[in-house]
């Protein structure tokens, strides 16, 4: 009989952060994951994790004693083995390609979105405290409120409308809420209910203005979608689950505006 893979997570304790993108797969699929949250000994080191050494967390230790790093190489790694890649039965091997390369250019744009809402508390160095760098925060915040969001969420907005596979399903296939490629959920739509849910935690002002957006209304349908899986929800409502705190997104009242 062949084992189940088993999977580690090497992240940070105490935040979400950009462990949470793996996490939420995990727990979407109830796949079973180890959590020690102590992933510094990994770190650039290739003696703890053989080649390649890792930069930064999240590391993914697999079955088979390898690690690998970064966040969209991840769920690029775990999609096709937790039926997250958005391929469909009968997809030829070039389709199924292809559906997995746009459902891993998703990720990565959904993680510049993740890098840019960070970097408006962190504008000018991570080394620094936010306290070192609030003028540079201030402008950042009104550029990423005004310019840069509405952007990455027009253009998320057109991704769903765009999808003809999942607007046009009709009777038994039409799915209950949208999504960005095809009609099942992939690691993208997970991905992105993610940053949109700690968006809404870091800029609840201009969040709130947003959801009046009518042009963005597919965005909030699949955001509130994903929120209400079963097995999301019940993890979202548990232990488990860290606050956003001082991570990635951080609720700054003076870095939120409704514009
Ligand atoms: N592009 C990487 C970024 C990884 C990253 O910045 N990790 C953070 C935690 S969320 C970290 O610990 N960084 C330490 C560092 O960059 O020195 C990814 O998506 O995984």
């Amino acid at each position: 009989m062949t084992k189940s893979p088993h999977y580690t997570l090497h992240y940070w304790g105490g935040i979400p952060g950009r462990g949470e993108f793996v996490r939420l797969v995990f727990e979407f699929t109830e796949t079973h994951y180890k959590d020690p949250k102590k992933p510094a000994p990994l770190l650039s080191n290739t003696g703890a994790t053989s080649h390649p050494p890792h930069c930064a967390p999240p590391i993914l230790e697999l079955s088979n004693g390898s690690y690998i790093s970064q966040t969209a190489n991840i769920l690029a790694y775990l999609a096709p083995r937790l039926g997250l890649d958005g391929v469909t039965e009968g997809m030829s091997a070039e389709d199924a390609d292809v559906r997995r390369a746009h459902v891993n250019q998703l990720v990565l744009t959904i993680c510049d979105l993740n890098d840019e809402a960070h970097d408006v508390h962190h504008p000018i160095s991570n080394r620094l405290y936010y306290d070192d760098q609030k003028p540079e925060a201030a402008r950042r915040a009104t550029e990423f409120r005004s310019w840069r969001l509405p952007k990455f969420l027009s253009y998320f907005a057109l991704v769903l409308r765009e999808n003809a596979e999942c607007s046009n399903a009709s009777g038994a296939n039409a799915p209950a809420y949208p999504r960005v490629i095809g009609t099942k959920t992939t690691t993208a739509d997970i991905a992105l209910f993610h940053v949109m849910n700690g968006l809404e935690h870091a800029f609840p002002k201009r969040t709130a203005a947003l959801r009046q957006d009518e042009g963005l209304a597919e965005v909030w349908k699949l955001v509130d979608g994903v929120r209400e899986e079963p097995t999301l929800k019940a993890y979202l409502g548990s232990k488990r689950r860290a606050e956003f705190g001082q991570g990635i997104f951080r609720h700054y009242p003076e870095l939120d505006g409704d514009e």
